[in-house]
């Protein structure tokens, strides 16, 4: 939003002093946001008060925001900061405070606080919140960070937003004024860390290394400095190889880690403050040190020695399994790989390695348990992967409002140091004490006007960078803070735009894969319905539906023994058919479609009525929808209109496939008699 708004603002907001190294980019980004923020919804400009250009000045005797970094601060305002920050562990942690004479603090220890500061002054200008409000706010992750799958070709995989907003015709190529804007929008939400490519690696963006692309990186790099974002590339394991320079990749030979090592100084000389690699190896054809007869923990070592000496880190992903699987053997599982392979190897990596597990055992379906990953590791630093681009949850044709569940992810207890040991202080690094922690999620833009393609896929960007600086908000919260932001402040269109968010994710549930059975999808793009696209494929994905019953045995008593993988009591929970979860039934056990749920319904009925509520829920979506006509801008109005209309369509043909599959399999009616197809 960057209407007027009907009270003008605060008579603190009317002015403005800035204290902090004069010149500093991502001060003066601060200082620019939020002037612009109070010419938006004033019409004027704050003045400029004398704040400093280095000394520390006089604190303003009028009222005003002053924002600045503490050993800038003058004198009083110092010790007053200095207290309010004590206490906060990370140096983008900012505080407000009111100061007398009705004026405002924003204060930090660098900078890149006061940026955040100022994005959370802005919040609170459009929310009509008071802006002296005492609050000290802390970054319970050190990495906020988004994956850009996209590649040189300006192509972007997962994408469903149009093309990449930072290659063209595979040259680094870009709009400045759109990335700057991207930037700023990232800042807005915290998130300090981008991978400008595709963890697939290909042939030209191997070369993002060389010299002959380091410049153009580089410039990139510069776009997102000021806002507070580094940079990392997502890095071939293979590169000494496909760039022709070394006969062999092996971690261990002198010569590759030599390679490395001159790559990161040539990097750190284009851009000093370069974040470090992401790498995907040994998963879905990607080289990796198993090629060498090497383990995961000598390849990143390598690499993390490399770029230690400039502070850079490597993230090393943890999505490695066979994708050669046989579906005739019941007991092979991939819900077991990242565990099976990165338990071995916990307390190998060095400190500058971080191992980004995806939020699930098998990948970013609608329904998963968390990954047994975060509970196992104790000696390894982690981050939490999450995909904000809806690759097998609507893409981007369909609503679904993804923060309930990655609060759900972040809330899960795993019980490894007992009771609260929940994945939000594991990646947060707390749990163990580790040095380094995270959250990335894979990031849902492109060149779309409105960056989603879909307009209520942005609450989803929105909800990741919430969540990742504070993973105790509540999703519900941040729907309404993210629509009132957005649309505006009638309480009409609030309510109804959160109930659509808040209904999105159940809905695509209930009318896609019941009870956590996933990949019901077509293979390749993964869009849209196939029950048995994936059924007996190489992938390892399977749901086991034969005309008794269905789901994957993944017990330890007569299954994959995956449930083995937690510790208790979670472990027993998912074991025994009378403690699971209805809603992750299918994931654990295989059993007959008369089976009771919870619920009190059996697994079949469950399926028809989950499939036929989904539909009436988005039919209720768009209704909702409907009835915002002239309350929000005809443009957004109608093009998330033509959306909801179409995602009906699609929840018809999910439901009608879904049901008549099973019904086939098994031939029990509907117990309330609505037609399913024969
Ligand atoms: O979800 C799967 C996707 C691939 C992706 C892979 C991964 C980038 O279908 O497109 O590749 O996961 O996470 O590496």
């Amino acid at each position: 939003q960057e209407s007027p708004l009907p009270d003008g603002v605060p008579e603190a907001a009317r002015r403005m002093a800035v204290f902090g190294p004069a010149g500093h980019p991502v001060l003066e980004c601060a200082a620019a946001e939020w002037a612009r923020a109070v010419r938006a919804a004033s019409g004027e400009s704050p003045a400029l008060l004398a704040g400093d250009a280095g000394d520390a000045g006089d604190a303003p005797s009028v009222p005003c925001v002053a924002m600045g970094v503490l050993s800038a601060l003058p004198s009083g305002l110092r010790e007053a900061a200095q207290e309010a920050l004590a206490g906060a562990h990370s140096d983008e942690a900012y505080a407000v405070l009111p100061v007398d004479g009705g004026g405002v603090a924003l204060v930090s220890r660098a900078p890149a606080g006061v940026l955040y500061g100022a994005f959370h002054l802005i919040r609170r200008l459009r929310l009509g919140q008071p802006l002296g409000e005492p609050c000290v706010s802390s970054p319970r992750n050190d990495l906020r960070m988004l994956d850009h799958w996209d590649n040189a070709d300006g192509t972007i995989e997962r994408g469903y937003a149009g093309r990449s907003l930072f290659y063209r015709a595979g040259q680094i190529d870009f709009d400045e004024g759109r990335v700057r804007d991207y930037a700023r929008l990232l800042a807005s939400i915290g998130v300090n860390a981008i991978a400008i490519n595709n963890v697939n690696v290909h042939e030209i963006e191997t070369r993002f290394l060389t010299e002959a692309y380091l410049p153009h990186v580089a410039r990139l790099a510069g776009a997102f400095r000021p806002y507070g974002i580094r940079v990392f590339l997502s890095v071939n394991f293979a590169s000494p190889v496909d760039l022709g320079e070394l006969p062999t990749a092996d971690p261990l030979d002198p010569r590759v880690e030599a390679w490395w090592r001159a790559a990161a100084d040539r990097i750190y000389r284009h851009i000093p403050d370069f974040g470090g690699f992401l790498v995907k190896a040994d998963s879905e054809f990607r080289p990796g040190p198993f090629t060498y007869g090497r383990d995961h923990a000598d390849g990143a070592n390598m690499l993390a020695r490399a770029l230690a000496p400039h502070g850079g880190v490597v993230i090393w992903r943890a999505f490695v399994y066979n994708c050669l699987m046989d579906w005739r053997d019941r007991r092979a599982d991939r819900a077991r790989a990242a565990y099976d392979h990165f338990m071995p190897l916990d307390g190998r990596f060095l400190d500058n390695v971080l191992l980004q597990i995806k939020n699930g055992p098998m990948d970013f379906q609608v329904r998963e348990p968390v990954s047994p990953l975060f509970g196992g590791l104790s000696a390894t630093n982690v981050m939490l992967e999450l995909q904000i681009t809806q690759e097998y949850t609507g893409q981007q044709r369909h609503v679904c409002y993804l923060a309930p569940m990655w609060k759900q992810v972040l809330d899960f207890d795993t019980h490894a140091r007992g009771p609260g040991s929940t994945v939000a202080e594991v990646v947060s690094g707390r749990l163990y004490g580790r040095p380094r922690g995270g959250m990335a999620g894979v990031a849902n833009v492109g060149d779309d006007v409105n960056w989603t393609g879909h307009s209520l896929a942005q609450a989803n960007l929105y909800a990741f960078g919430r969540l990742a600086w504070d993973p105790s908000l509540d999703p519900a919260e941040i729907a309404r803070e993210w629509t009132r932001l957005t649309f505006g402040d009638d309480p009409y269109v609030v309510r109804a735009v959160e109930g659509i968010l808040m209904a999105s994710w159940p809905a695509y549930e209930a009318y896609t894969a019941p009870l956590g059975v996933g990949w019901m999808v077509n293979p390749g793009h993964h869009d849209g319905p196939n029950p048995e696209g994936y059924e007996y494929s190489k992938w390892g994905t399977y749901h086991y539906a034969d005309w008794q019953g269905v789901g994957v045995d993944r017990t330890m008593a007569t299954g994959t023994g995956y449930t083995g993988q937690y510790h208790e009591p979670v472990r027993s929970l998912y074991e025994h058919l009378e403690t699971c979860p209805d809603e992750l039934l299918l994931f654990f056990h295989h059993v007959p479609y008369t089976h009771v749920l919870h619920s009190g319904k059996t697994v079949i009925q469950h399926i028809y009525d989950a499939h036929f509520d989904g539909v009436e829920a988005v039919v209720w979506m768009v209704e909702a929808w409907r009835r915002l006509e002239g309350r929000i801008d005809p443009v957004r109005f109608e093009r998330v209109m033509a959306r909801l209309e179409d995602q009906v369509q699609r929840a018809i043909e999910w439901r009608d496939v879904i049901n008549t599959y099973f019904y086939r399999k098994c031939g029990i009616p509907d117990e309330r008699g609505r037609h399913i197809y024969p």
